[in-house]
């Protein structure tokens, strides 16, 4: 099978704990001793490290900088990639790049599978944590603080974005969202998630050349996936989630998955460390270890 581009980002500066993650290098180390046996995935690593210099800003300005001319660069030459970060600002960074990348009749679709609306500036979050605001920055919907920490000038169209599993929000995240049309589909309407996704993927891959997936950890039920920063009762079942992505996995048109939000201090003997696994396996389709 072809050679998986795996960028991991050792930084959780936009999330509530210590702005170190080493929740890539967790799942980096733990696939490479399951890969001498499986010889599958093949996963060529890039680790990137946040510079410690100056302010939170300016060091998720640059984080971000650097993480989307990875992706920029992948996405261009058409490179699969996996992304792996310690908490959802860095998808700013991620989706941020592959916008760059596209050529001039090239759409970009994203499917964003999360338990929040990560739709909050500056303005409106209660909290100033950056990892609830990337959805924000990517469609240019943001304030001039946002707006700085964002890598690039292309933005994703409201109508090639859908939101999944959503469950926990802010009234002025829901706005924001509203009158962008931005289609949300809340966790409690969810029925028989593979089909949801499967039909969602189908309808954005009618309208898009280029799609990408970014899952926070938090859209999966808390119980089957304890170590996230912020989880949020009735999730998604592990086993639903990976059904679902067994249906798309193959899509020529998705260059890229990320899984975000892994927060290894919360977790319970590595249940949600072997679901990470678990998804990258299915996804990229080798025997689970
Ligand atoms: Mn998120």
């Amino acid at each position: 099978m072809a050679v998986i581009q795996a960028l991991g980002i050792a930084s959780s500066l936009g999330g509530p704990h210590n702005p170190h993650s080493n929740a890539a290098e967790l799942i980096r180390d733990h696939l490479r001793y399951y890969a001498t046996e499986l010889k599958q995935p093949q996963l060529q690593w890039h680790m990137v490290y946040p510079k410690r210099n100056g302010t939170k800003d300016a060091e998720l300005q640059r984080l971000n900088q650097r993480i989307s001319q990875y992706t920029h660069y992948w996405a261009q030459s058409n490179t699969p990639f996996l992304a792996i970060d310690g908490d959802h600002s860095c998808a700013m960074g991620i989706w941020s790049g592959v916008l760059q990348s596209l050529k001039k009749d090239q759409r970009f679709g994203l499917i964003w599978l999360d338990a929040h609306m990560d739709a909050h500036t500056f303005c409106t979050s209660p909290t100033q944590n950056i990892h609830g605001m990337p959805i924000a920055a990517l469609l240019g919907t943001t304030d001039k603080q946002l707006a700085h920490l964002y890598p690039g000038n292309k933005f994703i169209k409201p109508e090639n974005l859908v939101l999944m599993g959503i469950r926990s929000f802010e009234a002025q995240e829901y706005k924001l969202l509203k009158t962008r049309g931005i289609k949300i589909i809340f966790s409690d309407s969810i029925n028989d998630f593979s089909q949801n996704l499967l039909s969602v993927a189908q309808q954005l891959s009618l309208k898009t050349e280029v799609m990408g997936i970014s899952i926070d950890m938090d859209f999966i039920e808390p119980l089957e996936a304890p170590g996230v920063a912020t989880p949020v009762a009735h999730g998604i079942k592990a086993q639903e989630l990976i059904n679902a992505l067994k249906l798309i996995r193959h899509w020529p048109k998705v260059v890229g998955l990320e899984l975000s939000e892994y927060y290894p201090q919360s977790d319970q003997k590595n249940k949600t460390l072997e679901l990470m696994e678990k998804i990258i396996f299915t996804f990229y389709n080798c025997k689970s270890p």
